[in-house]
Order: C-alpha cells, then sequence, then structure tokens
C-alpha cells in the first residue's frame, strides 16, 4: 500500500500491548496517513502484529532502524516485508553498501539525523551526507521536527522526496512546525497514544495541521 498525503499525520505505534495498540490505531484512523510500528510492539507480539495493524487500511512502516552489515540488513528488511510491511526505516550512518542492499529488498526510509539531543554529537555532522546517498536509493527520508533547521538543510540535498519527520509534542516540536520547515509528514506518538482520549488528541493535531496547510 502506498503512502498518500492527505492527513499529513503518521501515527507513531510504540505500546506493547497488543490489545490497546489496536484499538487506538481504530479510534485515530481517520486522522492519519500511515503508522509507524516499533520495537516495543513488534517485541512484545511478533511480526503477526503487522498483519493485524494492517487490517486499518493504513500503510505499515515497520520503524526497525536497521544498522547491520548489508547481508543481516537485507534479512531484517525481506523479513518487515514478507510479514506486511510496506516500507522499512534503515539507519543512514552504515554507508552506501547498507543502503544499497535494503532498497534492492524494500522500499525504505533512511534516518538522516535523529531528534535526541545525543545525536549533535556524531550524527548532525554528517547528516547532510548521508541525504545525498539516501537520495540514490531510498523512497524517503527521516528527519527530526526538534530541528526544523536542519529540515529545511536536508530538503535542499533531497529535493521532492518524501520527509518525514518525528519529535512532535513530548519531544518539543510544534505541530506543524516540520511541514513549514518542508517535511511532508508529522510522525506522532506518545502525543497521541498516551493522551486520555486519542481520537480527540489525533484530531486536533489533524485540525491544526489543516488550518496550516492546503492538503
Ligand atoms: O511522538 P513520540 O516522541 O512519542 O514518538 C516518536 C517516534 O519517532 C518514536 O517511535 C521514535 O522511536 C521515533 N523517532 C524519534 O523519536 N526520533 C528520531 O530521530 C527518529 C525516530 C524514528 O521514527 O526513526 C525512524
Amino acid at each position: 500500500m502506498r503512502l498518500k498525503k492527505k492527513s499529513r499525520l503518521i501515527l507513531a505505534m510504540d505500546l506493547k500491548d497488543e490489545k490497546r495498540s489496536l484499538e487506538v490505531c481504530n479510534n485515530v484512523k481517520d486522522y492519519i496517513d500511515a503508522i509507524k510500528v516499533g520495537y516495543p510492539l513488534i517485541l512484545s507480539n511478533g511480526l503477526d502484529i503487522l498483519t493485524k495493524i494492517k487490517k486499518f487500511g493504513k500503510p505499515i512502516i515497520a520503524d526497525f532502524k536497521v544498522a547491520d552489515i548489508p547481508w543481516t540488513s537485507e534479512k531484517i528488511c525481506k523479513l518487515a516485508t514478507t510479514n506486511g510491511a510496506d516500507y522499512v526505516i534503515i539507519q543512514g550512518f552504515l554507508g552506501e553498501d547498507v543502503i544499497k542492499t535494503c532498497s534492492k529488498v524494500a522500499k525504505i526510509f533512511v534516518v538522516a539525523e535523529m531528534t535526541h539531543p545525543g545525536a549533535k554529537d556524531f550524527m548532525q555532522r554528517n547528516s547532510l551526507e548521508i541525504s545525498g546517498i539516501a537520495k540514490k536509493y531510498a523512497y524517503g527520508i527521516v528527519a527530526p521536527a526538534t530541528r526544523p533547521e536542519s529540515i529545511k538543510k536536508i530538503r535542499k540535498i533531497v529535493g521532492d522526496m518524501i520527509i518525514i519527520s518525528p519529535g512532535i509534542k513530548v519531544q518539543g516540536g510544534k505541530v506543524g512546525s516540520a511541514l513549514k520547515a518542508g517535511a511532508d509528514f508529522e510522525i506522532i506518538g506518545r502525543g497521541i497514544y498516551d493522551d486520555k482520549n486519542p481520537q480527540s488528541a489525533a484530531k486536533i493535531f489533524y485540525n491544526k495541521i489543516e488550518d496550516n496547510f492546503k492538503r
């Protein structure tokens, strides 16, 4: 299933509990364009969870942040796609051979720079170079909503490639700020699933984006 720009919101599902995570996905599905499934949910429930989440009719992004040698990375990407993932996230700092190998077996998003403060220690100084390599092979890029200035720089490198951006609300990014800086989608996890009413939280994010961006 292809990722299409409608709400411009991607749900990050990092709960561990299967029942609760399926409930949240069902409640917010009208306000999101894709579901990014992370390690906490997959390690707790197995890869089968991807098929269960797929029934909500949204593209599934398996967030494995793959970071291994080409041979192992390829295996991980294949496991994700044969179990229902439409896209797989890989780390960019591994270098061109890993990115190229993964791109042959999956549609990949490459992490260029991460949201947390520690990303400044090593990642940030290479994020533009990573983006340049990713542009040759990837479907999209992951760039930090906590640093809109980095998104702007990465956008200049990758042209019209899809940029997805985490770090909204709990990590400090303001909803809409990543889109304004040039991202195509904002990724929100705890801001939705940890709210006492995930559906109304998702609706509020949806409306805030609606007010500022033409869909
Ligand atoms: O909205 P949150 O902070 O609850 O969740 C953010 C999600 O995005 C969560 O799944 C993180 O693992 C992920 N993420 C980051 O927070 N920062 C990054 O730099 C990169 C990611 C990510 O999705 O990478 C692919």
